[in-house]
């Protein structure tokens, strides 16, 4: 079979949930392509070589610019913090590689729009990895949707919490500076909501928005490995938080809905709490992502006596993806989303067709962010042009 190589710059958290999709894709789904961990880049040898092994990377390299260079290179994965995005993937556009890139797209709109311009003009595929469109319960929501079961949606409801910045310690990692993240949870979390919102409910045309930042100066993360979730600092030197902590947005959908987005890494509690609500004139639909495998749907068309929210244990043969997996009853977890991601990119290389969501999305989801900091900045609703 032919083989695409990839080579994938980064190898933290995501590295880890790359690597192990790319892996693991083929052993569970007919793929038109085998995709070969090729080579894989950072900056530190050591780990980079440790994480090399246990991944069973083939090769090391410390200079993306050299894994672009390289004729047998066909995908570049981007997975490094997110202020570098724009340059690895506008320069692999040039050198006609085809990109896998993690979320969100870019610092800001502007850079956004740029990466998408150098795909189109270079011609590459490209994929951008909001991983929760891909889990079997989101699609099965959408094929509701898409069913008529929901009908015409009012409203979407979409929070996104976690809490391990909590502590006034937790150091001023790269998560928590504009330079290097563009935003806090706004373009964190909130891109992964308005991305399932833009999937699910349709485009966005207006927005209001409201971010805050709760404890505004941190210890210095030197000496620290810049990780979401856990890292602790012993500098003195404390630094200026320049992004937001908590961020909501209210908006209007060009097909009539509104929505409430609500992002925030100080909701003490909730680790990875990712849900929705969904509420048309035949239905409703509520997902979280703490219970990944459940879908609750409530329909209108019951007989009255009948009605209420049920559960439905998304796996079944049936519903998307599962086939592949394991019998009913046999739950999956967030690293299939992962796997889901890889199987829609490299199947896309078979077909004349790009997978989503893919860089026009991550554009889309761009301006819809930048528009809520923006609302917050001037107080002002912000109407999205074309
Ligand atoms: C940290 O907030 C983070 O790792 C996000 O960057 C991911 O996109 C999200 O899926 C889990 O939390």
């Amino acid at each position: 079979m032919k083989k695409l190589n990839i080579g994938m710059i980064g190898f933290g958290f995501m590295g880890k949930a790359h690597s192990n999709a790319f892996k693991s894709a083929p052993n569970f789904f007919d793929l038109p392509y085998e995709p070969k961990l090729k080579v894989v880049c950072g900056r530190h040898k050591e780990p980079l070589q440790d994480f090399a092994n246990k991944w069973e990377w083939e090769e090391i390299e410390t200079d993306w610019s050299n894994v672009l260079e390289r004729d047998d290179i066909d995908i570049i994965d981007i997975c490094v913090p997110t202020h570098l995005h724009h340059e690895i993937a506008i320069a692999a556009s040039k050198a006609g590689k085809h990109i896998f890139c993690e979320k969100p797209h870019a610092l800001n709109f502007e850079q956004s729009k740029e990466m998408y311009e150098a795909v189109i003009v270079s011609g590459v595929k490209h994929y951008l990895n909001h991983n929760y469109r891909k889990c079997p319960a989101v699609m099965l929501a959408k094929q509701f949707i898409d069913e008529g079961k929901i009908g015409r949606i009012f409203q979407w409801r979409g929070a996104y919490l976690q809490d391990w910045i909590i502590d006034p310690n937790f150091p001023l990692t790269w998560h928590l500076r504009k330079e290097t993240a563009g935003a806090g949870p706004q373009n964190d979390l909130n891109s992964h909501s308005v991305d399932l919102a833009r999937y699910l409910v349709g485009e966005i045309k207006s927005v209001m928005g409201l971010t805050t930042t709760f404890i505004k100066e941190r210890p210095l993360a030197e000496g620290v490995e810049e990780k979401a979730f856990s890292a602790t600092s012993t500098s003195k030197k404390m630094g200026k938080v320049t992004v937001d902590d908590a961020a909501s947005m209210l908006v209007e959908f060009e097909n009539g809905a509104i929505g409430s987005f609500e992002a925030s890494r100080f909701a003490n509690g909730r680790k990875n709490y990712n849900s929705f609500e969904i509420y048309g004139d035949k239905g409703s639909l509520i997902f979280n992502l703490e219970r990944m495998n459940e879908i609750q749907f409530f329909s209108k068309e019951d007989p009255s006596y009948a009605q209420g929210f049920r559960t439905i244990l998304v796996t079944e043969a049936e519903h998307p993806y599962i086939k592949n997996w394991w019998p009913p009853g046999h739950i999956i977890g967030y690293e299939h989303e992962f796997i889901h991601s890889v199987v829609e990119f490299i199947n896309s290389f078979a077909e004349n067709k790009l997978a989503e969501p893919n860089f026009y999305d991550g554009m889309k989801v761009m301006q819809v962010l930048e528009a809520g900091l923006e609302s917050s900045r001037t107080g002002k609703k912000i109407i999205l042009s074309e």
